[in-house]
């Protein structure tokens, strides 16, 4: 929270907040002398008590009040006491540098899809107009991404951002599971940085079918990667369901860990 006050030649004060961070923050204003608030910007009426009043602010929010003081002699103090409301705050990984869990067997981070701060979209990962987080019927967890795809002509995607920082290059496997509506309907898996000498990076075209299936892909990411981006498409009018999704180290797939 950010706060100041300013006053005008006549000595008529104002008080100004913000709040600058993505959580929000239960705000108690303490300002003995204080006799009246009157809410300028962005703040329902506000009861004053025992020369203090309290309002919440939402992630990024500002308020000004207007606010009248009794007769007092030298300087009057403002305390802001602030609680931020850790219920709403984030999962640490969203700011893992390199969107990379260097110590864990699974480097990808949100691998399950569980964590959208965004309603709607996963946590480290871009999605087509198509694709959603669904609530339920996932296969780890509460959620999974389904995409949806209609006759119209294009593909929908999920690019998942994840740059492993190795010295030196390292071979490993990405793998997901997936589950389509009908059988047969095709999806597209691949790794831009994932054997990146490839026109398209490493990649393999995938036949779904309507329940879950494991599918995987191998290369060497190259050290100290930068924009390596892990993408499924859903090529066919259809939907598809994504989750589970796994990068490691190794040419094979072992246990999906969260
Ligand atoms: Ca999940």
């Amino acid at each position: 929270m950010q706060s100041l006050v300013l006053s005008d030649p006549n000595g008529n004060l104002m008080l100004l907040a913000a709040n600058s961070r993505h959580h929000p923050v239960a705000c108690r204003f303490e300002i003995p002398a204080l006799k009246k608030v009157t809410a300028e910007l962005g703040s329902p009426a506000i009861v004053v008590r025992d020369g203090a009043f309290v309002d919440t602010l939402e992630p990024y929010a500002t308020r000004a009040w207007r606010i009248d003081l009794k007769p007092h002699t030298g300087p009057v103090t403002l305390t802001l006491l602030q609680t931020v409301l850790e219920r709403d705050l984030p999962n640490p990984e969203t700011t893992l540098p390199n969107a990379w869990r260097k110590d864990r067997k699974n480097v990808m981070p949100n691998a399950s899809f569980e964590d959208a701060i965004s309603e709607g979209c996963p946590d480290y990962c871009r999605i087509s107009n198509g694709a959603t987080v669904q609530e339920g019927d996932a296969l780890f967890g509460r959620r999974c991404v389904r995409l949806e795809k209609s006759a119209a002509a294009g593909y929908e995607f999920m690019h998942m951002h994840c740059d492993p920082q190795d010295q030196k290059p390292q071979t490993y496997t990405l793998s997901l599971y997936l589950k389509g509506s009908r059988n047969g309907l095709n999806a597209w898996l691949r790794g831009t940085q994932m054997n990146p000498e490839k026109p398209y990076g490493e990649c393999t075209t995938i036949n779904l079918t309507t329940s879950w299936k494991r599918y995987s892909i191998t290369g060497i990411i190259p050290a100290r990667v930068s924009e390596a981006i892990h993408e499924i498409r859903l090529i066919q009018p259809g939907t598809m369901w994504v989750d589970g999704v796994q990068l490691e180290r190794g040419d094979a797939p072992t246990e999906f860990e969260e």
